[in-house]
């Protein structure tokens, strides 16, 4: 079924002119609010789920929320929510998830995703698959109108084995034809992921034009561990702008 704006703009009141952070955090608080009490939490990674993670420690530490056990993303993640005192724990013990909520680096009208930008997708995939409800919060600059569109990248965690190899298999499938392959570095090493993988960035001059068929064969190649595209997995998505908080489910 197409998706429904529910359009809720909500002021975000401000004394001040607005940065990109208050935006992030806005939309952080706003998704807090769906957290209940005893909920197993999916914990997202980067500046905007940071945002959120702190909103959960801090509404602990004052006695609103109690029983919360936080799953983590990332190494990242899980030094945050531990330097907070969120009880945490993995998919092993907690293999249904309430509640995930993270950032994107673009979202389709379609509420589809790129993520990983910041090096966590596999696990935030992990994790979010596992999630009854999946809540996304970006400020309004990761809108774009189809996938790959935004000219950053689009991610690929791939085994360190024969991974030119790989790049090269990845930038000649049909399905996304055209588009450049990089390995991503870390000063002048490759960078290395969470999971002791490393990541093949994915760049394209224009939008995907079948995210689906793209997703499929990037997946179907061996050595491919994940990919950045999280397609029909979010419940909502919360964008923050200069006009206010907007909820699309
Ligand atoms: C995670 O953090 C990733 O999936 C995405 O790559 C990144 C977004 O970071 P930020 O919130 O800092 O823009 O959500």
């Amino acid at each position: 079924p197409p998706r429904r704006n529910l359009s809720i703009v909500q002021p975000i009141a401000a004394a001040k002119v607005l940065t990109q952070d208050d935006l992030k955090k806005a939309a952080a608080e706003k998704a807090v609010e769906y957290v209940e009490s005893g909920m197993v939490l999916g914990l997202g990674t980067g500046s905007t789920a940071a945002f959120a993670v702190a909103r959960i420690g801090e509404l602990l530490q004052n006695g609103t929320l109690k029983n919360i056990v936080g799953i983590p993303t990332s190494k990242r993640t899980q030094e945050q929510a531990a330097s907070l005192g969120i009880p945490l724990s993995g998919l092993d013990d907690h293999p249904v998830i309430d509640l995930a909520i993270d950032g994107a680096d673009e979202v389709d009208p379609d509420l589809n995703l790129v993520k990983g930008r910041g090096g966590a997708l596999l696990r935030e995939k992990m994790v979010e698959m596992a999630s009854k409800k999946f809540v996304v919060i970006v400020d309004d600059t990761k809108m774009v109108d189809g996938l790959g569109g935004s000219g950053l990248a689009m991610p690929v965690e791939v085994v360190q084995f024969c991974w030119r190899y790989n790049s090269y298999r990845l930038q000649n499938l049909a399905e996304i034809a055209g588009c450049e392959a990089r390995l991503r570095m870390d000063g002048d090493k490759p960078y290395v992921t969470d999971n002791s993988n490393y990541i093949i960035d994915l760049y394209f001059s224009t939008p995907i034009k079948d995210a689906q068929a793209a997703a499929n064969a990037i997946s179907s190649l061996e050595g491919v561990v994940d990919h950045g595209l999280f397609l029909d997995m979010a419940t909502a998505v919360i964008i923050a702008g200069k006009e206010g908080i907007e909820l699309k489910e």
